[in-house]
């Protein structure tokens, strides 16, 4: 494990790029065992606003190219809208520089493909920011199923609403866009529910065997903000549903959507085996619902004492954590990797598994039937 800090290179300093500056703050007082990180550059296009964040966020250099900055540091970050994440990812890790990259992978199967392909030509962390799997609540959750505590699993069940587009006049925004986002709640919502389902309980049910998906797009153009009058085409789906045959027999059932009215960020995953049955709800992120052996009903589990997952690191027992914490987590584990030269997980690998079912999702919503996945 090197001592040497580590230099951290972030394209991208907008809402990813402060959830994981501000992880890179809280590590050193939090986690002492962390390997020490120096943030280097901060990559971006409008120089002012660079300029600003550099300071905001606390890094030392600014650049306007990735290029000038993948082999000048120990790790890039690469929190960019997803048309981003193919080129300069591959392009750092073909210059021996680990990688973290936000979620989905690439808009794109294809994208997906060459990245999970660099990834292992190139034998170094290339990770996924899947943060969901950092919720100690989730990780409890993965011990009750691993040591076999709900049984056989038989059905997970996932959803992901949000109300953001629900206002036909919400502005329009890459996010919106298939050549820069790939798809919508899709990818952007429906890549995480389907990776928990993966961590959680992909051991025992195999991967996706078949998948029939349906996704909808309820508005068609959205304005652009400040410029009166004007809309652009929405090309992704506002929400998605899907059903997974896993290769175990086991079901999953999965949906998001991002024109929910009443619910801001309810992500909730629920797990149903022969002898019990788990549910979590991102908005009660310290809980997990429990169900084993011979209750008859839930139990309420507060996932925050000392030998819970991570909790150790925080505050006394009972004292809640936040979303912000699972990012304090992935990074400590991913630069914990960097440090050792260890593989991570969630790696490209993983990614490239849940793009698989996310692309199978459209082609089965195209083409009208339900898709095999060999
Ligand atoms: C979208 O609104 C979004 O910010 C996603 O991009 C994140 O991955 C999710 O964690 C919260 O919602």
């Amino acid at each position: 494990m090197t001592d040497e800090p580590i230099d951290i290179g972030v394209l991208g300093y907008r809402f990813m790029g402060k959830a994981h500056a501000n992880a890179l703050d809280r590590l050193p007082m939090f986690f002492e065992d962390a390997p020490e990180t120096n943030r280097h550059t901060v990559i971006g296009r409008d120089e002012e606003a660079l300029a600003e964040a550099a300071e905001t966020l606390g890094f030392e250099h600014t650049a306007t190219d990735w290029r000038d900055v993948i082999d000048e540091v120990d790790a890039f970050y690469n929190l960019g809208p997803n048309h981003l994440h193919v080129e300069p990812s591959i392009a750092a890790l073909e210059a021996g520089t680990p990688v973290l990259c936000e979620k989905p992978l690439a808009p794109t199967l294809s994208g997906a493909e060459e990245m999970r392909d660099a990834a292992a030509d190139a034998d170094m962390p290339a990770a996924c920011a899947f943060n969901y799997r950092f919720v100690p609540a989730i990780r409890y959750a993965k011990r009750l199923i691993d040591a076999g505590e709900i049984g056989e699993i038989r059905q997970v069940r996932g959803r992901y609403l949000q109300d953001w587009l629900s206002d036909p006049e919400a502005p329009w925004s890459w996010r919106n866009d298939e050549e820069m986002a790939g798809s919508g709640a899709l990818g952007d919502l429906g890549a995480h529910t389907v990776d928990l389902a993966r961590f959680l309980v992909g051991d025992r049910v195999g991967e996706a065997a078949s998948v029939s998906g349906h996704l909808k797009t309820f508005t068609e153009e959205r304005p652009v903000e400040g410029a009166d009058g004007e809309t652009r085409p929405v090309t992704v789906d506002d929400a998605y549903s899907a059903q997974v045959e896993y290769d175990s027999g086991a079901m999953g059932t999965f949906e998001a959507s991002r024109v929910t009215e009443g619910h801001k960020n309810d992500h909730t995953i629920a797990v149903h085996g022969s002898e019990g049955s788990l549910e979590f709800s991102l908005e009660r992120l310290n809980e997990l619902e429990v169900m084993t052996g011979d209750a008859r009903g839930y139990e309420t589990v507060l996932v925050t004492d000392e030998d819970d997952p991570y909790i150790d690191h925080w505050w006394p027992p009972g004292h809640v954590i936040g979303w912000e914490h699972t990012f304090v987590h992935e990074n400590y584990e991913f630069l914990k990797s960097v440090a050792r030269g260890e593989d991570f997980s969630p790696s490209f690998e993983d990614a490239y598994e849940v793009q698989r079912v996310l692309d199978a999702v459209e082609r089965s919503d195209a083409e009208g039937v339900r898709v095999a996945l060999d």
